[in-house]
């Protein structure tokens, strides 16, 4: 018998801006792995393509962009509106190439793009009315309602790890049986992902684990992963093994918890990958938890190849790390930032910032953008995202400027949903300026108020004159 045949979807997205920052569309890589241990025939579109001659050093690069018009929801918006990744119009003539699949498994990876798997989805239908299309991600996941509207041409809609549904479809569709069917929350036995569908592998992600010990308020994983699931590091110590013969030298580690039982899992994975016969470069653009660095793991993390270090600092202001979960403090932030310039990290330390929450007041960014740079690490702006699901989107939907819950394209953050009085978009607009100006010449400047470098600092004494409520 003929092996089935199914074909893979990344959709192209339309945003405001976008940027290829070590994204991947693993989740659907895993899936046309486990197909494929199945005997399925895999092959795959990639719509995100980037622009391969400005990839930088470390893996990252823009993605090929066209303007478009902005759609009847965002025409007041003063914004171009863009296309990135290939046309509807080469991927029809993508799909017009490829023999007809016997099954379609499109992604979707942030609420917000749906537009662009909703026409992934109809131009697949078109050229394929025969074959079953199944949508899965992101999207669905955290916007299970909107989502059974917008994708009414999907045979089937997959929600998070909701993998039993698919292989269920599958059995009865072609009435056949599976013989591989694991469950996603088992890392240490998932196959590899299907990157060697891609001609040249820029970077591999490792998923390392599902969910979180934390439960910030802005944020869908623990609501998306309610237990918690660890991979075994020799598990993921194979996986770089068998990437790094196909000539692979990047890693991103796509983690919301990787150091959480540091002795268990980072450890022991960070001391494997010491010993590795050679060398790779390692990347983690989820930040890790400043809490959970000491001297040990900041050295491990050297050692092990990780080029920088981004951690999750979000707010100086007491009351808003209080709110937005309490997952880390300035003592922690500043005795990571220590144990990181030791190990020589130096320049390469960041600090996410949370800019834009309901009610937050823009001089708090500014006093945090200021505090950061002056401890020497680099201020990185994260706008705020309302995520469905998450504490702060179900208690302040109401209060934002679009109908956030109506329709999941006004989730994006560069809408800025919870502008007000005291955060407008021109104050916004000044913090970003404000970073990429003053911060940057005070960094190259090596303008460090804050000198942690030879002695342990006084915790806690590392105040800024602007820091909230307790100048010094
Ligand atoms: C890694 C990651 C990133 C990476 C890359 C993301 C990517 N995949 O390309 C980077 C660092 C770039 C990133 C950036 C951002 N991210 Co992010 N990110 C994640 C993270 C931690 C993991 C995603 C992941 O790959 N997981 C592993 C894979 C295996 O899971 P998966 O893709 O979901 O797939 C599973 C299922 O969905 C299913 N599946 C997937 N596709 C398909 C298809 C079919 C057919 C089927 C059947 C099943 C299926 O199979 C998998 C196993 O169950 C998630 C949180 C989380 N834990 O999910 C946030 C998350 C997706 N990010 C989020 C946010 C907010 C952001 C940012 C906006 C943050 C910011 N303020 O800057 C930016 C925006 C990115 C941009 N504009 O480009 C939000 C989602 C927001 C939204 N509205 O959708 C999440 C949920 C985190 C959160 N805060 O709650 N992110
Ligand atoms: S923001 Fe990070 S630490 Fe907080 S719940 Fe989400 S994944 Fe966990």
């Amino acid at each position: 018998m003929k092996p089935l045949k199914a074909l893979l979807v990344n959709p192209y997205i339309y945003d405001f801006a976008a940027y290829n920052f070590w994204s991947s569309p693993l989740g659907l890589l895993y899936i046309g792995s486990i197909l494929r241990d199945n005997g399925f025939e895999i092959k795959l579109i990639d719509c995100m393509e980037v622009n391969e001659q400005k990839r930088k050093e470390d893996g990252r690069a823009p993605f090929i962009k066209e303007k478009v018009a902005k759609p009847v929801s965002l025409k007041g918006v003063k914004k171009y509106f863009r296309r990135y990744g290939i046309s509807p119009q080469e991927l029809q003539k993508r799909f017009l190439e490829a023999d007809k699949p016997d099954l379609i498994l499109i992604t979707s990876i942030m609420t917000y793009w749906y537009p662009g798997t909703q026409e992934a989805l109809k131009i697949a239908r078109e050229r394929f009315p025969g074959s079953k299309i199944i949508v899965g991600g992101i999207y669905p996941t955290l916007c299970d309602h909107l989502s059974v509207n917008t994708l009414r041409e999907a045979d089937l809609i997959v929600k998070g790890n909701e993998i039993g549904k698919l292989y269920s479809f599958i059995e009865d569709v072609f009435s056949l049986s599976l013989f591989k069917k694991p469950h996603m929350d088992n890392l240490d036995v998932l196959p590899f992902p299907c990157y060697d569908l891609y001609e040249n592998i820029a970077f591999v992600p490792l998923l390392t684990s599902f969910g979180c010990a934390f439960k910030c308020t802005y944020c869908a994983t623990p609501y998306m992963y309610p237990a918690i699931t660890r991979r075994n590091p020799a598990s993921v110590i194979d996986e770089i093994k068998f990437w790094r013969q196909k000539g692979v030298k990047k890693y991103v580690i796509y983690d919301d918890n990787f150091l959480y039982q540091k002795e268990l899992y980072a450890k022991p994975l960070l001391k494997s990958i010491k010993k590795l016969p050679f060398k790779i470069d390692i990347y983690n653009p989820n930040a890790i938890n400043a809490a959970f660095v000491n001297e040990e793991i900041a050295m491990l993390l050297a050692d092990a190849g990780f080029r920088e270090v981004r951690l999750g600092l979000e707010s100086i202001n007491p009351s808003t790390q209080k709110d937005t979960g309490g997952k880390v403090n300035l003592s922690s932030f500043e005795k990571a930032l220590f144990f990181l310039k030791k190990a020589g990290f130096g320049n390469n330390i960041y600090a996410y910032i949370l800019a834009g929450l309901p009610f937050q007041k823009w001089e708090e960014v500014k006093q945090t953008i200021d505090y950061v740079a002056s401890s020497g690490a680099k201020p990185y702006l994260a706008e705020y995202t309302p995520i469905p699901h998450t504490t702060l989107f179900e208690k302040f939907y109401r209060y934002a400027r679009y109908l956030i819950k109506e329709d999941a394209i006004y989730q994006n953050n560069a809408l800025f949903p919870f502008a007000w009085e005291e955060f407008t978009e021109e104050n916004m607009a000044f913090l970003k300026n404000y970073i990429k100006s003053e911060i940057t010449s005070r960094n190259e400047n090596h303008e460090s108020k804050i000198t942690i470098n030879n002695e342990f600092p006084d915790l806690g004494k590392l105040t800024l004159n602007s820091r909230n409520g307790s100048e010094s």
